[in-house]
């Protein structure tokens, strides 16, 4: 049986995540692993912190603490956020283990045997003040790309553009804008992508990867031509070099960051992890990656041409899901600025379920897309309050009212039916496609499907005269409500269950996968059914205004 193997981009270590991280990578994966154990899949869902580099040095000097305590505290937080979200990853790991220290210098040693590690002499900034050598993070300057005045010396965030330091116009220390660089030889590794390009030209072919955002970048990528990339860094925060002559240097985090992935896995399972990495066929394993779009090039090029550079045979992402951007108030979330919501104080606010809910279906999937507080509570009212919660509680008052709260007595409404396992097997597919935008269409469909049959049939007024009529519409409503427990699982497991528990006295809405979950024969007649509860608050205008303000957003 094929296997699937799941994972997310790893949240950087240098501070709390917004929301848009959240949307951008690990809440989709999440979804998507959710889905295939309810479907009954073998799967592994791996993630964890990025540890090292400049970000991580430099949150740390800003907190005051050495660089492994704040990332030790840092890594606690973070995993207890995800943890409240009900992210349920197989595990959670880091990359500042000993293992990963021992894998990224393991793969740089088969590189440099097989001739893909370049030495080079550059000119690289050197703060008199500091008397160091500034990594690229640590330099900012004007993009000579597209002019955004704040590129750093790794990545523009205006265009996305992988830069060098030196490209930059008017560069200054970002720890220290006043200090005086002088630009001084030294000595670096390269990554000899230009020998690699032809691997991973053949590589990508085969990928199974019919996503725009990722297929786009792919193809830039390549047809601009892959240049030689420096893999080492004038930091003592990350992976040492095991070269003669580079002491006191360390790789490049993007150099070791990916192989967290396999690294994770080897600590949450020493035993076994190599049937994930190593399967004796590639297609024992089938590997979904989940990412923002400026993380592609790292994983859809540079990644795979360190891993083929190695000539050893580990398992290749097969497909890739990458995500623009979710912005706020028509600008962007940014972790440096503290602008927008972050993943700790939205908990505060709302429950998991209605982020969870709310995100997806507000997913930055083929554009971006714009997160405010009047847009979430529209969709939190007009979805799940009156759409989802409503029919829920208008069926279960029924039920008390005229049936004792026992499960009246009835049989399928064929045309019910039908149309219920139509709106399952379409979600299925969208999940097993990860086509998020249209699921949601698909899943307020089929709760539009409960309040239609609802008003057609009016139960409330056939019990009057027609008892027997009334218990057979209700019936069919429990019925929906227990679909709707199992198809929203992935998606808002807590409501789910409890939405479950509602209507059935044993089992879990996971336990039955959605090919399964439109079956109108599964509540035993006269079994108890719960008295309402309220599934989904309203948000209020008042609200809504009080949180625009407190957040700097725009209604
Ligand atoms: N930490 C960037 C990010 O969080 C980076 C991802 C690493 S994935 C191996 O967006
Ligand atoms: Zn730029």
């Amino acid at each position: 049986m094929q296997k699937y193997l799941i994972t997310s981009a790893l949240p950087y270590i240098n501070g709390i995540k917004h929301l848009g991280n959240l949307i951008g990578s690990i809440l989709p994966a999440d979804i998507y692993a959710r889905y295939l154990r309810q479907r009954g899949e073998e799967v592994l869902y791996i993630c964890g912190t990025d540890d090292h580099g400049a970000p991580a040095e430099i949150a740390a000097h800003e907190a005051n603490k050495p660089v492994a305590e704040y990332c030790a505290e840092m890594y606690a937080t973070q995993k207890d956020i995800y943890n409240r979200f009900n992210i349920a990853f197989d595990y959670f790991g880091k990359t500042s283990t000993q293992s990963n220290v021992e894998l990224t210098q393991e793969i740089f040693n088969h590189l440099d045997k097989n001739g893909f590690i370049i030495e080079r002499t550059i000119e690289q900034f050197y703060s008199v003040a500091d008397q160091r050598f500034l990594a690229d993070r640590h330099i900012t300057g004007t993009c000579p790309k597209c002019g955004y005045a704040k590129a750093r010396g790794d990545q523009c965030d205006g265009c996305g553009a992988l830069l060098d330091p030196i490209e930059l116009q008017k560069p200054y220390s970002s720890l220290n804008p006043q200090d005086k660089l002088e630009l001084r030889s030294t000595k670096h590794l390269f990554l000899d992508l230009p020998r690699l390009q032809d691997k991973v030209q053949e590589w990508t072919t085969a990928l199974d990867n019919p996503s725009k955002v990722v297929a786009g970048i792919i193809r830039k990528w390549l047809e601009e031509g892959l240049e030689q990339r420096c893999i080492t860094r004038d930091l003592s925060w990350g992976v040492p070099v095991p070269k003669p002559g580079y002491e006191g240097k360390v790789f490049y985090v993007w150099f070791d960051a990916p192989n967290g992935y396999i690294s994770i896995t080897k600590d949450y399972l020493p035993d076994s992890w190599q049937e994930w990495w190593r399967p004796a066929e590639p297609s024992e394993v089938h590997y979904t990656q989940f990412m923002a779009k400026d993380n592609v090039p790292f994983h859809a090029v540079m990644w795979p041409a360190i891993l083929l550079g190695t000539e050893q045979s580990w398992k290749m992402v097969d497909y890739i899901k990458g995500f623009n951007w979710l912005n706020y108030a028509g600008g962007k979330f940014s972790t440096s600025q503290k602008r927008g919501v972050f993943t700790d104080v939205a908990l505060d606010l709302f429950p998991a379920d209605y982020w969870r809910y709310y995100l997806l279906a507000n997913v930055p999937e083929s554009s971006d897309a714009d997160f405010s507080f009047a847009d979430f509570a529209n969709v939190i009212n007009a979805d799940l309050a009156d759409r989802l919660g409503n029919f829920v509680s208008r069926v279960l008052t029924l039920v008390h009212k005229y049936f004792a709260g026992k499960v009246p007595s009835g049989s399928i409404d064929p045309d019910l039916a039908t149309k219920t396992a139509q709106l399952c097997e379409s979600i299925n597919e969208c999940h097993n496609q990860l086509r998020y935008r249209e699921m949601i269409t698909e899943m307020r469909a089929l709760w539009g499907l409960g309040n239609e049959y609802i008003t057609t049939h009016q139960p409330w007024k056939l019990a009057k005269t027609d008892l027997a009529q009334a218990g057979f519409v209700l019936n069919n409503c429990l019925h929906l409500i227990r679909t709707y427990a199992i198809v929203n699982w992935s998606i808002m497991p807590e409501t789910a269950e409890t939405m479950y528990t509602l209507v059935a006295p044993t089992g879990a809405p996971n336990e039955v996968q959605l090919a399964q979950a439109a079956d109108f024969a599964a509540l035993a007649e006269g079994g108890t059914v719960a008295e309402k509860v309220a599934l989904f608050a309203k948000i209020d205008l008042d609200q809504v205004q009080e949180l625009t303000e407190r957040f700097g957003g725009t209604v």
